[in-house]
Protein backbone atom coordinates (compact mmCIF):
# COMPACT_ATOMS: atom_id res chain seq x y z
CA UNK A 1 0.00 0.00 0.00
CA UNK A 2 1.74 3.58 -0.79
CA UNK A 3 1.59 6.52 1.46
CA UNK A 4 1.13 10.09 1.11
CA UNK A 5 4.05 12.35 2.02
CA UNK A 6 3.77 16.33 1.98
CA UNK A 7 6.86 18.29 2.14
CA UNK A 8 5.82 21.70 3.53
CA UNK A 9 7.52 25.09 5.30
CA UNK A 10 8.37 29.20 3.95
CA UNK A 11 9.63 29.98 0.93
CA UNK A 12 13.31 29.06 0.16
CA UNK A 13 13.80 26.36 3.12
CA UNK A 14 14.49 23.66 0.20
CA UNK A 15 11.16 22.30 -0.60
CA UNK A 16 12.08 21.91 -4.11
CA UNK A 17 15.76 20.81 -3.98
CA UNK A 18 14.46 17.78 -1.37
CA UNK A 19 11.25 16.73 -2.64
CA UNK A 20 14.37 15.71 -5.59
CA UNK A 21 15.80 13.91 -2.87
CA UNK A 22 13.24 12.38 -1.05
CA UNK A 23 11.74 11.20 -4.83
CA UNK A 24 14.78 9.59 -5.63
CA UNK A 25 14.72 8.17 -2.06
CA UNK A 26 11.68 6.32 -2.42
CA UNK A 27 12.31 5.32 -6.29
CA UNK A 28 15.70 3.51 -4.66
CA UNK A 29 13.88 1.15 -2.68
CA UNK A 30 11.45 0.08 -5.70
CA UNK A 31 8.78 1.92 -5.02
CA UNK A 32 6.21 3.51 -7.35
CA UNK A 33 5.93 7.11 -6.64
CA UNK A 34 4.42 10.07 -8.26
CA UNK A 35 5.27 13.30 -7.45
CA UNK A 36 3.05 16.54 -7.70
CA UNK A 37 2.66 19.69 -6.30
CA UNK A 38 -0.47 22.33 -5.05
CA UNK A 39 -1.69 24.90 -5.92
CA UNK A 40 -0.96 22.48 -9.68
CA UNK A 41 -0.47 18.93 -10.72
CA UNK A 42 -3.07 19.24 -12.94
CA UNK A 43 -3.91 20.78 -16.15
CA UNK A 44 -6.71 22.88 -14.65
CA UNK A 45 -4.69 23.36 -11.26
CA UNK A 46 -2.07 25.05 -12.63
CA UNK A 47 -3.56 27.09 -14.50
CA UNK A 48 -5.40 28.28 -11.10
CA UNK A 49 -2.04 28.65 -9.88
CA UNK A 50 -0.65 31.04 -12.68
CA UNK A 51 -3.77 33.42 -11.69
CA UNK A 52 -2.95 32.60 -7.86
CA UNK A 53 0.76 33.31 -8.19
CA UNK A 54 1.22 35.54 -11.04
CA UNK A 55 -2.16 37.59 -11.54
CA UNK A 56 -0.75 41.24 -13.14
CA UNK A 57 -4.28 42.40 -13.50
CA UNK A 58 -4.84 45.83 -11.51
CA UNK A 59 -7.21 44.70 -9.16
CA UNK A 60 -5.92 43.32 -5.89
CA UNK A 61 -6.70 39.35 -5.18
CA UNK A 62 -9.15 39.44 -2.45
CA UNK A 63 -8.55 37.31 0.72
CA UNK A 64 -11.28 35.26 0.46
CA UNK A 65 -10.85 34.81 -3.52
CA UNK A 66 -6.92 33.57 -2.69
CA UNK A 67 -8.10 30.60 0.22
CA UNK A 68 -11.30 29.97 -2.53
CA UNK A 69 -9.21 29.14 -5.72
CA UNK A 70 -6.36 27.56 -3.78
CA UNK A 71 -9.95 24.62 -2.90
CA UNK A 72 -10.71 25.02 -6.13
CA UNK A 73 -7.05 23.63 -7.48
CA UNK A 74 -6.89 21.22 -4.43
CA UNK A 75 -10.55 19.63 -5.54
CA UNK A 76 -9.18 19.31 -9.32
CA UNK A 77 -6.52 17.66 -7.43
CA UNK A 78 -7.37 15.48 -5.73
CA UNK A 79 -10.06 14.21 -7.99
CA UNK A 80 -7.28 13.97 -10.67
CA UNK A 81 -4.14 12.61 -9.46
CA UNK A 82 -4.64 11.84 -5.28
CA UNK A 83 -7.20 9.84 -5.08
CA UNK A 84 -6.36 7.63 -8.47
CA UNK A 85 -2.60 7.29 -7.10
CA UNK A 86 -3.50 6.09 -3.33
CA UNK A 87 -5.99 4.06 -5.14
CA UNK A 88 -3.76 2.22 -7.35
CA UNK A 89 -1.61 1.95 -3.71
CA UNK A 90 1.93 4.52 -5.71
CA UNK A 91 3.51 6.43 -3.41
CA UNK A 92 2.35 9.90 -3.49
CA UNK A 93 4.87 12.94 -2.92
CA UNK A 94 3.38 16.56 -3.03
CA UNK A 95 4.94 19.61 -2.68
CA UNK A 96 2.29 21.33 0.03
CA UNK A 97 -0.91 20.71 0.67
CA UNK A 98 -3.65 21.75 2.80
CA UNK A 99 -1.75 22.61 5.92
CA UNK A 100 -0.52 25.64 3.26
CA UNK A 101 -3.76 26.82 3.49
CA UNK A 102 -3.91 27.17 7.15
CA UNK A 103 -0.33 28.43 7.14
CA UNK A 104 -0.38 30.75 4.57
CA UNK A 105 -4.31 32.00 4.24
CA UNK A 106 -4.98 31.07 8.42
CA UNK A 107 -1.58 31.94 9.84
CA UNK A 108 -0.19 34.61 7.58
CA UNK A 109 -3.69 36.21 5.71
CA UNK A 110 -5.95 36.10 9.17
CA UNK A 111 -8.45 34.03 8.15
CA UNK A 112 -10.24 31.97 10.86
CA UNK A 113 -8.88 28.14 11.06
CA UNK A 114 -12.80 26.82 11.58
CA UNK A 115 -13.52 28.47 7.80
CA UNK A 116 -10.84 26.63 6.60
CA UNK A 117 -11.57 23.81 8.09
CA UNK A 118 -14.99 23.44 6.67
CA UNK A 119 -13.66 24.22 3.27
CA UNK A 120 -11.11 21.22 3.98
CA UNK A 121 -14.14 19.03 5.35
CA UNK A 122 -15.65 19.53 1.75
CA UNK A 123 -12.89 19.01 -0.83
CA UNK A 124 -10.76 16.79 1.58
CA UNK A 125 -13.69 15.16 3.49
CA UNK A 126 -11.16 13.05 5.84
CA UNK A 127 -8.14 12.80 3.36
CA UNK A 128 -4.79 13.12 5.82
CA UNK A 129 -1.63 13.29 4.52
CA UNK A 130 0.67 10.31 6.38
CA UNK A 131 3.38 12.50 6.82
CA UNK A 132 3.83 16.03 6.90
CA UNK A 133 7.32 16.87 6.57
CA UNK A 134 7.85 20.48 7.92
CA UNK A 135 11.00 21.85 6.74
CA UNK A 136 11.71 24.88 9.34
CA UNK A 137 14.17 27.92 9.18
CA UNK A 138 14.30 30.87 10.82
CA UNK A 139 12.28 33.44 8.21
CA UNK A 140 15.53 35.55 7.82
CA UNK A 141 17.84 32.55 6.97
CA UNK A 142 15.02 31.15 4.32
CA UNK A 143 14.44 34.15 2.56
CA UNK A 144 17.84 35.23 2.30
CA UNK A 145 18.02 32.10 -0.03
CA UNK A 146 15.40 33.11 -2.86
CA UNK A 147 16.75 37.14 -2.29
CA UNK A 148 18.96 36.52 -5.61
CA UNK A 149 15.82 35.80 -7.59
CA UNK A 150 14.83 38.50 -9.69
CA UNK A 151 11.31 37.60 -10.48
CA UNK A 152 9.26 37.08 -7.10
CA UNK A 153 5.48 35.98 -7.01
CA UNK A 154 2.70 37.62 -5.73
CA UNK A 155 3.50 35.63 -2.45
CA UNK A 156 7.24 35.67 -2.35
CA UNK A 157 6.21 39.87 -2.25
CA UNK A 158 5.35 39.54 1.17
CA UNK A 159 7.54 41.03 4.25
CA UNK A 160 8.70 39.09 6.53
CA UNK A 161 6.16 39.59 9.21
CA UNK A 162 3.95 37.30 7.21
CA UNK A 163 6.53 34.30 6.31
CA UNK A 164 6.71 34.68 10.39
CA UNK A 165 3.23 34.19 10.99
CA UNK A 166 3.23 31.31 7.90
CA UNK A 167 6.09 29.58 10.07
CA UNK A 168 4.50 30.22 13.85
CA UNK A 169 1.18 28.34 12.02
CA UNK A 170 2.75 25.55 10.70
CA UNK A 171 4.78 24.70 14.14
CA UNK A 172 1.40 24.94 15.77
CA UNK A 173 -0.28 22.56 13.46
CA UNK A 174 2.80 20.11 13.85
CA UNK A 175 1.98 20.49 18.07
CA UNK A 176 -1.38 19.63 17.67
CA UNK A 177 -0.52 16.04 15.92
CA UNK A 178 3.09 14.94 16.48
CA UNK A 179 2.47 11.51 15.43
CA UNK A 180 1.90 12.77 11.90
CA UNK A 181 3.90 15.74 11.78
CA UNK A 182 7.75 15.68 11.52
CA UNK A 183 10.02 18.76 11.55
CA UNK A 184 13.38 18.83 10.08
CA UNK A 185 16.00 21.91 10.94
CA UNK A 186 16.60 23.42 7.49
CA UNK A 187 18.81 25.63 8.21
CA UNK A 188 21.27 22.67 8.73
CA UNK A 189 23.55 21.51 5.64
CA UNK A 190 21.80 19.74 2.87
CA UNK A 191 23.75 16.42 3.73
CA UNK A 192 22.45 16.75 7.62
CA UNK A 193 18.40 17.27 6.09
CA UNK A 194 18.49 14.39 4.02
CA UNK A 195 19.96 12.02 6.80
CA UNK A 196 16.84 12.96 8.78
CA UNK A 197 14.87 12.86 6.09
CA UNK A 198 16.19 9.38 5.24
CA UNK A 199 15.16 7.99 8.66
CA UNK A 200 11.85 9.40 8.20
CA UNK A 201 10.96 7.48 4.94
CA UNK A 202 12.54 4.55 6.31
CA UNK A 203 9.65 5.26 8.77
CA UNK A 204 7.24 5.14 6.69
CA UNK A 205 8.80 2.14 4.33
CA UNK A 206 8.63 -0.37 7.23
N1 LIG B 1 0.26 28.54 -1.10
C1 LIG B 1 0.22 27.23 -1.48
C2 LIG B 1 -0.73 29.10 -0.31
O1 LIG B 1 -0.69 30.28 0.00
N2 LIG B 1 -1.77 28.30 0.08
C3 LIG B 1 -1.89 27.00 -0.28
O2 LIG B 1 -2.88 26.33 0.09
C4 LIG B 1 -0.85 26.44 -1.10
C5 LIG B 1 -0.92 25.01 -1.52
C6 LIG B 1 3.57 28.12 -3.81
C7 LIG B 1 3.06 29.33 -3.12
O3 LIG B 1 1.68 29.14 -2.89
C8 LIG B 1 1.40 29.38 -1.53
C9 LIG B 1 2.68 29.12 -0.81
C10 LIG B 1 3.72 29.57 -1.78
O4 LIG B 1 3.91 30.95 -1.63
P1 LIG B 1 5.83 27.00 -4.17
O5 LIG B 1 5.82 26.47 -5.52
O6 LIG B 1 5.58 26.02 -3.09
O7 LIG B 1 4.87 28.25 -4.08
O8 LIG B 1 7.18 27.65 -4.05
P2 LIG B 1 7.93 28.34 -2.90
O9 LIG B 1 7.55 28.02 -1.51
O10 LIG B 1 7.88 29.77 -3.31
O11 LIG B 1 9.25 27.59 -3.09
P3 LIG B 1 10.65 28.20 -3.15
O12 LIG B 1 11.28 27.75 -4.42
O13 LIG B 1 10.65 29.66 -2.85
O14 LIG B 1 11.33 27.53 -1.94
P4 LIG B 1 11.81 26.07 -1.72
O15 LIG B 1 11.34 25.17 -2.81
O16 LIG B 1 11.45 25.74 -0.33
O17 LIG B 1 13.38 26.25 -1.80
P5 LIG B 1 14.42 25.73 -2.88
O18 LIG B 1 14.56 24.27 -2.80
O19 LIG B 1 14.11 26.37 -4.18
O20 LIG B 1 15.72 26.35 -2.26
C11 LIG B 1 16.00 27.75 -2.31
C12 LIG B 1 17.53 27.96 -2.43
O21 LIG B 1 18.16 27.55 -1.22
C13 LIG B 1 19.15 26.57 -1.44
C14 LIG B 1 18.79 25.93 -2.78
O22 LIG B 1 19.92 25.41 -3.42
C15 LIG B 1 18.19 27.12 -3.53
O23 LIG B 1 19.19 27.89 -4.11
N3 LIG B 1 19.10 25.63 -0.31
C16 LIG B 1 20.05 25.52 0.61
N4 LIG B 1 21.22 26.14 0.77
C17 LIG B 1 21.95 25.79 1.86
N5 LIG B 1 21.57 24.85 2.78
C18 LIG B 1 20.39 24.21 2.64
N6 LIG B 1 20.03 23.31 3.55
C19 LIG B 1 19.58 24.55 1.52
N7 LIG B 1 18.35 24.12 1.12
C20 LIG B 1 18.07 24.79 -0.02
Amino acid sequence: MGKFIVLEGIEGVGKTTNMEFICQYLSGKHLDVVRTREPGGTVLSEKIRDIVLHTKDTEPLAVDAELLLMFAARAQHVAEVIIPALTQGRWLVSDRFIDASYAYQGGGRGIAYDRIAILEHWVLNNLKPDRVIILDAPVELALSRTRHRKVKDRIEQEQADFFTRVREAYLQRAQVDPARYRIVDAAKPLSHIQEQLSTILDELIK
